[in-house]
């Protein structure tokens, strides 16, 4: 098991959509991110910056590279795409964060 940790960027203004649409996750996603090997999977909000900090445990990266091109991530990824920073093909802008400290 691996941590991945990442930070995506949402638009001003769209905090309380974006938790509702968590909040009402598609059980389909849950479903495909599970099969993909991810658990905890917290994403926290800088109300400063708009910076989305996303983490979770991954039991394999190989499987998870593999999640873009799944129709149900893209279809999510489209919904998205109208509060995120998104990039043409309606991914969220993303990029990875580096491990600086970690207690058990
Ligand atoms: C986020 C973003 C991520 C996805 C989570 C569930 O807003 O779309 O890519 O993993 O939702």
């Amino acid at each position: 098991m691996q941590r991945v940790a990442f930070k995506m960027h949402l638009l001003p203004g769209k905090a309380q959509e974006y938790k509702m649409r968590h909040d009402l996750i598609w059980p389909e996603l849950v479903t495909l991110l599970k099969q993909t090997g991810i658990s905890d999977y917290y994403i926290y909000l800088d109300e400063d910056t708009n910076i989305l900090l996303g983490t979770y445990m991954a039991a394999d990266l190989n499987v998870i590279s593999q999640l873009p091109e799944n129709p149900v991530m893209q279809k999510w990824w489209q919904y998205m795409a109208d509060i995120m920073e998104s990039n043409s093909d309606h991914s969220p802008i993303s990029s990875p964060l580096q491990e600086m400290f970690y207690l058990a």
